[in-house]
């Protein structure tokens, strides 16, 4: 596992020190819009807590931290529109590492949503 760069994007946006467009926010857990939206709705789902990936997280974060946020998940999908409870679905991705092409070193998921999201993975 790389270490955590500090210096990434989005730990910067939790430091207050670059705005964001927040949709919520938890104790443990922050919801703001894609800066580049592929979709009607695009928002990154990304913990507090200093997660390089989504293994990091599964492996390392506290189940306080697991919990709220799959249960801020569970919020915003709800609140933006897009859960199956009143919606029409969804795509929840999170890129991890140089063969999932992730930008920032920072745990993030992609909540994509408000259009048929197509085909799931592009032929390489
Ligand atoms: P990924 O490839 O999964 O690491 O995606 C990173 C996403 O982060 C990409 O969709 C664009 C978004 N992004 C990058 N910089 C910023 C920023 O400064 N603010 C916001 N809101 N989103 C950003």
């Amino acid at each position: 596992m790389p270490a955590y760069d500090d210096s990434n994007i989005f730990a910067r946006i939790l430091r207050g020190e670059i705005p964001n467009d927040t949709v919520l926010e938890t104790e443990h857990t922050l919801v703001f819009r894609d800066i580049r939206p592929q979709a009607p709705v695009h928002v990154l789902v990304i913990p507090k807590g200093a997660y390089v990936s989504y293994d990091d997280f599964a492996a390392h974060a506290s189940e306080a931290e697991i919990v709220d946020f799959h249960r801020a998940i569970a919020k915003v999908t709800r609140e933006l529109g897009v859960a199956l409870e009143g919606g029409l679905g969804f795509r929840a991705i999170t890129n991890a590492g140089p063969d999932g092409v992730q930008e920032v070193p920072h745990f993030h998921m992609h909540i994509l949503g408000g259009r048929p999201m197509g085909r799931m993975v592009q032929p390489g």
